[in-house]
């Protein structure tokens, strides 16, 4: 499962976006905070390696990534730039033979337990999206440090934490994309990892769904079981109507990028949709549950906490709908 969408070659499984979407959906169904540490993993560092990386940076990192042995990570967020990716102010100055970093992101998934980083870093801030570029970063590397972030409110078995750059030198081959398309190339790894992230979102909505389709077969009230009650049926075809709408999204994007057709306005629409039925199915199924799921450990309370930051990351709902309607509005239709 770790090698999806990465060629064989480099010790993948190969296989196509649609696969790795039922992938994710099944982990997330079990459990969220799983699923994140995966995307994170294969769909943001591996994809980014895979998608650009060199032939030499692909042969000598995927095989460990892949295998499981090595984990991976991907810093972009800044505490000064989470939307506004392009605002960064972590600098790199070249040097002779490689590279020097200075700076720090935040948020960032898998960085405690990750070898392999891929980094944006600006040559200058005043550049924008012009100055970006990319870099794989030994997390060993001397000038690192990793501050672990505790306190999230839901995926907690999935770490977070800052990393700060003090001087860290990267070798000149270690660069995978320079100012001239690090920044575009962020948004396309980011575009089609949207993808695995609306699959998640399937698998959460799914979990809330189980939990209170099993409450409402099981659960006793005025002499019958809540599903015999028409309200909740009602509630229940809702909650199976939304999760089957979010999955067709996400399939659709995932199709579409199989079909090397433009999917961006498709995986946005994908996230944006099926992060609202996530959080909208967990409310509802907590709901159903009445005080009983409102305690830990009922699994629709953990849930209920999960779904939310589907809403914040890898691209909030607001820049969702930013980058739909830029394409609605460059292609002049839907
Ligand atoms: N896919 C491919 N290319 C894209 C793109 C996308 N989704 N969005 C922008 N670009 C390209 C533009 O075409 C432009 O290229 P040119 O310089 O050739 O014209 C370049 O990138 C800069 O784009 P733009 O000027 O539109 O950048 P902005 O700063 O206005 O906005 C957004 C870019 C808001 C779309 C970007 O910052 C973004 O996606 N933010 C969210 C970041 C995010 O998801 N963070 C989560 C981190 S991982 S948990």
């Amino acid at each position: 499962l770790l090698g999806l969408e990465i060629s064989p070659k480099y010790g993948g499984s190969g296989g196509t976006a649609r696969q790795q979407s039922i992938v994710v959906e099944q982990l997330a169904r079990a459990c969220a905070a799983t699923s994140t540490i995966y995307i994170a993993h294969l769909s943001l560092c591996c994809r980014f390696i895979s998608m650009y990386g060199s032939e030499n940076q692909k042969r000598e990192l995927l095989p460990g990534l892949v295998s499981g042995s090595k984990v991976g990570a991907f810093a972009l967020t800044e505490s000064v730039s989470g939307s506004d990716a392009a605002g960064m102010i972590t600098t790199l100055k070249h040097q002779k033979d490689g590279f020097i970093i200075n700076g720090s992101k935040t948020y960032i998934t898998n960085a405690v337990e990750a070898s392999t980083i891929v980094v944006m870093a600006t040559i200058d801030p005043k550049l924008r999206s012009k100055g970006v570029n990319a870099l794989i970063v030994d997390s060993k590397s001397p000038g690192i440090t990793i501050n672990p972030i505790h306190g999230k409110m839901g995926i907690r078995a999935s770490s977070i934490a800052e990393i700060v750059f003090e001087n860290v030198f990267v070798p000149k081959k270690n660069l995978i994309s320079d100012e001239s398309n690090g920044f575009k190339n962020t948004m396309n790894v980011l575009n089609a990892s949207r993808i695995s992230i609306a699959a998640q979102c399937v698998g959460i909505a799914q979990s809330a769904y189980d939990a209170a389709l099993d409450y409402s077969q099981n659960r006793m009230a005025f002499g019958q079981n809540l599903s015999e009650f028409q309200g909740i049926q009602w509630k229940l075809a809702d909650m199976a109507t939304e999760i089957e709408a979010a999955r067709l999204l996400t399939l659709q994007a995932a199709t579409l990028r199989d079909s090397k057709k433009p999917f961006i306005k498709e995986a946005s629409m994908a996230k944006l949709y099926g992060s609202r039925v996530a959080v909208e199915l967990a409310d509802k199924a907590v709901q159903l549950h009445g005080g009983v799921g409102y305690l830990s450990p009922s699994p629709v309370e953990r849930i209920y906490r999960d779904a939310k930051v589907t809403e914040i990351y890898e691209g909030t709902s607001e820049i969702q709908r930013l980058i739909i309607a830029r394409q609605i509005l460059d292609s002049g239709n839907i």
